[in-house]
């Protein structure tokens, strides 16, 4: 190469995989005994829903048998799975909330 002769290379992309965190569904599961507008606040009150939202989820899980009601960092999935179980046994109703990896 002489003086002024700017090498224009070779373009190569070295394909770097992006780093996501990974994330957890929070579930609530169906019982016999909690009762259904006990599991409507708890949707209002730690998942931020609509009464209308809340109300369908709730009977999706009554239905169902589980539904997933919202999907966290893990930190926040742990966090709102300990508020609802709490809450849940303070008012001695037997509701389970749980989190599974995504
Ligand atoms: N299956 C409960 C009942 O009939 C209602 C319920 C819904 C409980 C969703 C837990 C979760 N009272």
């Amino acid at each position: 190469h002489g003086p002024g002769e700017g090498d224009p290379g070779v373009a190569v992309k070295t394909r770097t995989r992006t780093q996501r965190p990974p994330m957890y569904k929070v579930m609530l599961l169906n019982d016999d005994y909690t009762p259904m507008e006990f599991v409507v606040h708890v949707l209002e009150r730690f998942f931020g829903m609509s009464h209308a939202q809340a109300f369908e989820i709730m009977l999706t899980v009554h239905k169902k048998g589980l539904a997933v009601v919202g999907v966290f960092s893990y930190e926040i999935a742990e966090t709102k799975v300990a508020q609802v179980m709490d809450f849940a046994r303070r008012h001695q109703h037997p509701l389970q909330c749980t989190l599974e990896k995504e």
